[in-house]
């Protein structure tokens, strides 16, 4: 799989974080359009959870795991409107003309106390063996240990391109990149180059609403990517061709995240 690469679009491009179950339809279409012009074969996508997991999860604190029977409603509302927001961002895509397949993790990944213990990479490898391409998401998934937790759309990313030996793995979020914070100057910088020095250095701003824990544990996972070998670029995919730049190996604005 040393072509392979991985594209996870934030939960922040495809929805609008602060409307309840609202899809960013036009910006998927556009970003399907740029995977179609540049077309990486093998190519897989996951997306976030944005307006659709996100609140659900919080409301009934998924992510901790089981404590009381009440929250089986809340698992099941989670890996319902997930799999609604699959639905949407696969049919966008397929508009694009690109042939995309929904997988839901909530049936192929199994964690244990949040850590992917398994992941049942068939599907994925038979719809690849077929010229399509698998779009996965962060999901409310089953634990061992927790019974259900919520995985993360960044961990499986991660995940996928370590274990596949990825070539690349684009993180498409709301901003340019990963920001420092220029004391003399008193003006944040977008970090064109990011290690593990530099990533503990920075202050990160909390994210509201975002039970997964927004840019430091982006970067977490983009770190454990770039260890195995990945070539991995947090970058903006609300901007207009950025997506289809950086996968025809042209320098964009954003942030490459590399070892040392
Ligand atoms: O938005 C979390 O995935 P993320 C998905 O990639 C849910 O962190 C269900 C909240």
């Amino acid at each position: 799989m040393g072509k392979l690469i991985v594209i996870k679009l934030g939960g922040s491009v495809i929805t609008n974080k602060h409307e309840p179950f609202s899809f960013n339809r036009e910006v998927v279409l556009r970003i399907g359009k740029e995977l179609k012009s540049s077309w990486p074969t093998p190519l897989i996508i996951v997306h976030g959870g944005g307006s659709f997991g996100h609140p659900i999860a919080d409301a009934y604190d998924i992510k901790k795991g089981y404590q009381r029977a009440e929250q089986l409603k809340g698992f099941m509302e989670t890996v319902n409107a997930m799999r609604r927001l699959n639905n949407l961002v696969v049919s966008a895509l397929s508009d694009a003309n690109l042939p995309v397949i929904g997988i839901p993790p909530s049936c192929t990944v199994i964690t244990n106390n949040g850590d992917i213990e398994t992941c049942n990479f068939d599907p994925v490898f038979s719809a690849m063996e077929i010229g399509l391409i698998p779009v996965m998401y962060g999901d409310a998934v089953f634990d061992r240990k927790l019974k259900f937790t919520i995985l993360s759309g960044d961990t499986l990313a991660s995940y996928i391109a370590m274990r596949l030996k990825a070539k690349q793995l684009i993180f498409a979020v709301d901003v340019d990149g990963v920001y420092g914070f220029d004391r003399e100057a008193s003006q944040r910088f977008l970090i064109e180059e990011l290690n593990e020095k530099i990533h503990m250095s920075i202050k990160y701003e909390p994210t509201e609403g975002d039970v997964t824990g927004g840019m430091f544990y982006k970067v977490e996972e983009a770190l454990a990517a770039a260890r195995h070998g990945v070539e991995v670029y947090i970058i903006n995919g609300l901007v207009p061709g950025r997506i289809e730049a950086v996968i025809k190996g042209q320098k964009v604005v954003g942030t490459r995240v590399k070892i040392a």
